[in-house]
């Protein structure tokens, strides 16, 4: 009996089987399909061969130092203009209450991203960080995408070995995967047209790893990208995997076009999220971790998305208390979850909830009812 109505995903299925690696023809064929739950059940096979029922989340906040930016990315709501009414610089003690809140609250891991802001100096960071570390060196700092190292590079003039070495020395633990967005040309462009291009992105993460740090790997899908732009992203992400094998997690996002300069556009639907998931599940074969992002997917649908190839949840997310969270583009919940509310979400799947820390280890595990 064949697997799937579709013959594509029955050649594909073998391979699978096989664990053969996945073509750049594969990955659109399995965009192509109208046989979803094949798809599903292919990343599944996956995903559990991977990490059977285990299922991660963990305990965290975002702090954004500024939303200064002069990067001007179309799919951004966060950024403004030095003299926007809303733009705002936080100082080093603000990050410093919100760190020792979110150790109180349980935090294992403080998020940091932030605008690209050329009134700040390259010790507002390097300070930041041995702050926060001092005050709590238990808590994992997970800082800066290669986008702001390669800002940091270029505009503080420093060579790419100083700013890694220099923020790892203060306090820098690991990188998150964002700036990614779409690496395939035209399309990063005309969305980003001041940001580095891909190679360099990739060049970076590549001497981050080599540094010792981990790092993670975003895709921004849903725009004006095309399916071949998407298989494009996770090919290449997975080249420089091979070569030099840092990322920990990647993490598709789903592009929320309110008060973007792309407010016309319709953002994915449900069925494109969950193929985007199950599809990167299945090219990604040398990634450990799919991360279901509830904050832009909404709950419901990364609840759902843990049958679809995603092995993890991300966090708990407490905004910094009346700071701005920068990505919050989901308008529909709070961006936060309690602890209880995340493991109740997994175990509803009927998986099994693991608090992690950064890196993936357990902090302790919650036992299933
Ligand atoms: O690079 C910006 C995206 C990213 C929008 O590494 C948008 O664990 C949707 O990378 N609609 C930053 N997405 C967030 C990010 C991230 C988040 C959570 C965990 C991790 C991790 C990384 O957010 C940006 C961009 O791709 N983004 N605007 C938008 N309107």
């Amino acid at each position: 009996m064949n697997f799937s109505h579709d013959p594509k995903l029955n050649q594909i299925f073998q391979k699978i089987d096989r664990q053969e690696r996945l073509s750049f023809e594969d990955g659109l064929a399995l965009f192509a399909t109208d046989d979803l739950a094949a798809l599903a059940k292919l990343a599944d096979t996956v995903r559990r061969r991977l990490h059977g029922r285990r299922t991660y989340f963990n305990v965290n906040r975002h702090f954004n130092p500024t939303n200064v930016c002069y990067v001007d990315c179309k799919f951004c709501n966060f950024y403004r203009t030095p003299r926007a009414a809303d733009a705002y610089t936080h100082n080093i003690s603000d990050a410093l209450r919100i760190a020792t809140e979110a150790v109180n609250e349980g935090a294992t891991e403080l998020h940091i991203v932030g605008g690209l802001n050329t009134k700040l100096p390259f010790q507002y960071y390097t300070d930041l960080l041995s702050t926060l570390k001092s005050a709590h060196p238990q808590l994992h700092l997970k800082v800066f995408t290669m986008v702001e190292l390669d800002h940091f590079a270029r505009f503080y003039k420093l060579t790419d070995a100083e700013v890694i070495e220099e923020l790892k020395s203060a306090g820098m633990d690991s990188c998150p995967g964002g700036g990614a967005e779409i690496f395939a040309e035209p399309t990063r462009s005309l969305l980003c047209t001041h940001k580095c291009d891909a190679a360099r992105w990739l060049e970076l993460a590549g001497k981050v790893h080599r540094a010792g740090i981990k790092t993670n790997a975003t895709m921004l899908y849903g725009h004006i990208e095309t399916i071949e732009d998407r298989v494009d992203h996770l090919v290449r992400l997975r080249e420089q995997q091979d070569e030099s094998g840092g990322f920990q997690c990647f993490i598709p996002l789903a592009f929320h076009p309110e008060g973007t300069a792309l407010p016309h556009l319709p953002g994915p639907s449900g069925i494109d999220s969950l193929k985007t998931i199950s599809v990167s599940r299945l090219m990604l074969d040398n990634f450990a971790h799919i991360k279901a992002y509830w904050v832009m997917l909404g709950k419901s649908l990364a609840q759902v998305a843990l049958h679809y190839g995603a092995n993890d949840l991300d966090g708990t997310i407490t905004e910094g208390g009346e700071l701005s969270e920068s990505y919050s583009v989901e308008a529909n919940h709070e961006v936060k979850m309690t602890k209880v509310e995340i493991v109740n979400l997994i175990e509803e799947a009927g998986l099994e909830a693991i608090e992690r820390d950064t890196l993936y280890n357990p902090v302790h595990e919650t036992m299933t009812a």
